[in-house]
């Protein structure tokens, strides 16, 4: 079986990308040293909340804080890393002086689901990496408003059952578990596609009465079932941890849905553009599957803001081109 470490020495080793291989051997170190601090964290006192918001006013988990420092802390010394943005960091972190600094920009949510963190439900971490426009000089926040499109690889890790790696570096997606005998994340899934097909979608429907009405009409028909206009029953997860509905996805298939609502039109959607929706957006479309707003395709969206919030449906693909239909009529 071929290790993480193989597998990306094999796919970039050879290439222009040789150091893009050594970062995301980091983040695979950075993924482990945090399932390690969620599995422990009942006896190391790092269960339950700190005292912190973070930039979206959310109440920080003692555990986001950690995995924060892990990422950074894995990421940061090799010499890969520009500069890096964080769902848990307001602004754009720059490298200490004394370190070497590369050419990549990391985006990231450390522990994404982190809701679910307390109760033992699958959480994950995101990252998305691009290139710095000038590498001739220190990095800008605004190096990171570059679409979706321009993504050099992207992962997330599913802290679940078992601890897998998800990545792709635009050559597909291949999907990796972590040997707890060995600590190695071996390639168990190589090759992960989407069904275009599916009967099975996810949304948060304590928010129905906000949605708009494409994605009310959507949701109505596959509720309606057999006796419906899709002449199917469907069936509905809801895990709220996005990186464990795209896993799911990515394994049976399936629709996932955080949509804009009608309460604040200034909040185009709950999920950010830079750390969540574009690296897994990368990921859905390398397996085969469609990522959209309702009325564009994510990874073509020019950001604003670091922190941008987006609209995010995505999955099998039929069923995302007949949502993106909907938002037509
Ligand atoms: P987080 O990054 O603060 O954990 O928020 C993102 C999460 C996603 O993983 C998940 O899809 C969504 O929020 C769940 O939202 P809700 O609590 O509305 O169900
Ligand atoms: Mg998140």
């Amino acid at each position: 079986m071929t290790s993480f470490a193989e597998f990306i020495q094999q796919q970039l080793g050879a290439t222009d990308r040789a150091d893009l291989g050594l970062l995301l051997n980091q983040f695979a170190s950075a993924c482990k040293s945090i399932g390690n601090a969620i599995n422990r964290a009942a006896f190391t006192g790092a269960s339950g909340v700190s005292n912190t918001d973070n930039v979206q006013g959310e109440h920080q988990k003692k555990l986001d804080i950690i995995s924060n420092d892990l990422m950074i802390g894995w990421t940061q010394w090799g010499g890969h890393a520009a500069a890096m943005v964080s769902e848990e960091l307001e602004a754009m972190y720059s490298l200490p002086p004394e370190l070497q600094r590369g050419r990549y920009l990391l985006a990231f949510d450390p522990l994404d689901g982190s809701s679910n963190v307390d109760v033992n439900i699958s959480v994950g971490s995101i990252f998305s990496v691009l290139l710095a426009p000038d590498q001739h000089r220190a990095a800008r926040a605004e190096d990171f408003l570059q679409p979706g499109t321009q993504q050099v690889a992207a992962g997330y890790a599913l802290y679940g059952p078992s601890t897998m790696l998800v990545l792709t570096t635009g050559q597909g997606v291949n999907g990796f578990t972590l040997d707890a005998a060995t600590g190695e994340f071996m390639l168990t899934h190589p090759a992960m596609s989407i069904e275009p097909e599916t009967r099975e979608f996810a949304i948060n429907a304590s928010n129905m009465r906000h949605w708009e009405t494409p994605v009310q009409r959507y949701i109505d028909e596959c509720l309606a079932g057999k006796e419906g206009p899709r002449g199917n029953n469907f069936n509905m997860r809801w895990v709220a941890s996005m990186v464990a509905e795209v896993h799911r996805i990515l394994m049976r298939g399936g629709v996932f849905m955080y949509p804009r609502d009608n309460r604040d039109p200034a909040k185009p959607g709950k999920l950010r553009l830079l750390y969540e929706a574009n690296p897994m957006s990368f990921i859905v479309e390398q397996a085969g599957g469609a990522s959209t707003t309702g009325t564009q395709r994510i990874l073509e969206l020019q950001p604003d803001h670091i922190h941008q919030r987006v609209a995010v449906m995505l999955g099998s693909r039929h069923e995302i081109e007949r949502i993106v239909s909907y938002h037509r009529t």
